[in-house]
């Protein structure tokens, strides 16, 4: 199998273009202004750019709705300007991944236009119609982004089906004509110079063709209708078509977004001799802090629940298969506040999280902003936000009786819009982002976080990132090593070895503002530890107590 395959040793930056970084002062980011932004990626070290979406689209999910597959929407630049940033990142090293999103288009997609416009148009199959069941949809199932999953249309009288929001409708891909399309979108892209794609929740592209009601009442929520409208019978046949037709042959990196995937689901589709994808995402640790009432109602993270998770995954594809490793993304509430501490300990404790997942096996994603130690927007008022997902929940939530003060403070831990403020270049206004005024607020911390004050600091996370990902590329144990978790039931102590041939790569991190003491014989850490990562005072002493949010790297060989 592809044991040597290039993803293996390679790290992931992932560019939310619209908050990277602004070339024309329009207060939105563009795709110059990553151009003048490829020397902080080289100097990072990270191999290759997960692009979130760039191309035309009406802008209702921040570009996930998509209404032209083959050109840049005009708020980022030109196909030229993309050309331009390709070769930059060639020119350096580093390789380009797009994200393709193709379970569901924009409403305003030529496909979706002729589609709903009547009920013999060509195009009528390339979505999900139904007749209303007594004046109410087809079926319970309920969007990820708040109530019903299914629309009725006014022209034909019948519904149609979005798992997102209703300017998302879903694509068909019973329809071979669909896939044929999608291949040849996906083709058009590797011929331009791609190195693969990010590809959006792609395990929701095959659903269970009844459309069964879900067990339960549901109205919205995508773990609420998970048993029929994902994860469907035919996924696998139609990943590896997708492969076959292009990207077989072709030195691509794929990852595949799958919320609600499982480990033993992920093997399949990450084994090699199937065929399918290189990686996926799984939501299983990002879904742990989730509460009774979903994402906006978070409860307090056990560590030991989020170790046994990771563990779990880095166990189960340690034989067949390949796991991605992330803590944050565009979606995701940032790690430093979500799961470290965004005051006292904020740069230990973002340097800790780094160490803990940058040492596992996979690959890992950095998200922009991350490698500073960006920290939530904690944004109070509801007219700060963005996201769609965000102002569908607050809506949604007052109209149900939901205490405000609570609401905010659910939404303030874990919107999106944590991810999407302006990436921090400098302590100058909107923090050299935007000479213009930025789509959503700067966070004020820029000030003390930003790339200028990393750069200049060598105890910043940024130089911390730096070395955690030159050590991946010096250490094959790091790349190929086994995963053994120590202290599985320590309450704030994260710790695990890898080995590979005599090597042993012993790490141990303190996930708290307390000094800990661990009973770990230092044996377990080989002969003749070297310290790789943190300092203390006798290496033969590898397990000493640790210091809050300490983390330490030893290698012995
Ligand atoms: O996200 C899939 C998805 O379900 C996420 O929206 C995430 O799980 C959810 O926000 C948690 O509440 C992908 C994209 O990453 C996301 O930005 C898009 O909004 C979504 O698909 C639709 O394209």
């Amino acid at each position: 199998p592809n044991d040597d395959a290039w993803w293996k040793s390679a790290v992931v930056y992932q560019i939310y273009p619209s908050s990277f970084k602004d070339g024309d002062g329009d207060g939105f980011g563009d795709l110059s202004g990553i151009i003048e932004k490829l020397d902080h990626l080289h100097t990072l070290g990270v191999d290759v750019v997960w692009l979130s979406p760039v191309y035309p689209s009406p802008w209702d999910d921040n570009g996930y709705d998509i209404s032209d597959y083959r050109d840049i929407h005009p708020r980022f630049g030109t196909l030229d300007d993309w050309d331009r940033l390709r070769e930059g990142l060639h020119a350096r090293g580093m390789r380009l991944i797009m994200d393709l999103v193709v379970n569901h288009t924009s409403d305003e997609h030529p496909w979706f236009v002729g589609s709903r416009s009547s009920k013999d148009s060509p195009h009528r199959d390339f979505y999900f119609w139904r007749p209303g069941r007594d004046g109410a949809p087809p079926n319970n199932w309920g969007s990820v982004f708040s109530g019903p999953a299914w629309t009725r249309d006014e022209t034909t009288g019948e519904y149609f089906l979005h798992l997102f929001t209703r300017r998302q409708p879903d694509l068909n891909w019973e329809n071979p004509r669909v896939r044929r399309e999608v291949h040849d979108i996906a083709r058009w892209w590797l011929d331009r110079g791609a190195d693969g794609f990010r590809m959006d929740v792609i395990n929701f592209v095959s659903k269970t063709p009844e459309m069964p009601d879900g067990p339960s009442p549901v109205d919205g929520g995508y773990g609420l209708f998970a048993e029929y409208s994902i994860n469907g019978p035919r996924l696998h046949e139609f990943l590896r078509e997708l492969h076959e037709a292009a990207f077989a042959g072709r030195d691509v990196l794929t990852v595949g977004e799958m919320p609600g995937v499982g480990v033993e689901q992920a093997r399949e589709h990450t084994d090699p001799a199937n065929g399918e994808v290189s990686m996926v995402f799984q939501f299983e640790h990002v879904d742990l802090d989730h509460g009774p009432g979903g994402k906006f109602d978070p409860v307090p993270l056990d560590l030991r629940r989020l170790k046994a998770s990771l563990d779990r995954w880095q166990l189960g594809l340690a034989e067949r298969g390949w796991n991605s490793l992330y803590w944050n993304n565009h979606d995701q509430p940032r790690a430093v506040s979500r799961f470290g501490d965004d005051g006292e300990h904020r740069v230990a404790s973002a340097k800790t999280l780094a160490t803990t997942l940058h040492m596992m096996k996979g690959t890992p994603y950095v998200y922009q902003g991350e490698e500073l130690g960006m920290a939530n927007a904690h944004f109070a008022d509801i007219s700060a936000y963005r996201d769609v997902e965000t102002l569908n929940h607050h809506r949604e939530a007052l109209a149900a009786g939901h205490d405000e003060a609570r609401v905010m403070a659910g939404i303030a831990r874990m919107s999106r819009d944590n991810a999407r403020t302006p990436m921090q270049w400098d302590a100058s206004p909107h923090a050299g982002f935007t000479t213009g005024t930025p789509w959503i607020a700067v966070n004020p911390d820029h000030t003390e976080i930003n790339a200028e004050a990393a750069l200049a600091d060598p105890d910043s996370v940024f130089h911390h990132y730096r070395r955690l990902i030159a050590l991946r590329k010096e250490h094959p144990v790091i790349v190929h090593g086994t995963y053994t978790p120590l202290l599985p039931d320590h309450p704030s102590v994260y710790a695990y070895t890898r080995a590979l041939d005599g090597t042993v790569l012993t790490v141990i991190a303190n996930w708290s503002a307390d000094t800990v003491e661990v009973d770990l014989d230092p044996a377990v850490a080989g002969p003749a530890p070297e310290p790789l990562i943190g300092t203390h005072p006798d290496p033969e002493e590898p397990f000493a107590p640790l210091r809050p949010w300490e983390s330490r790297v030893h290698l012995s060989r």
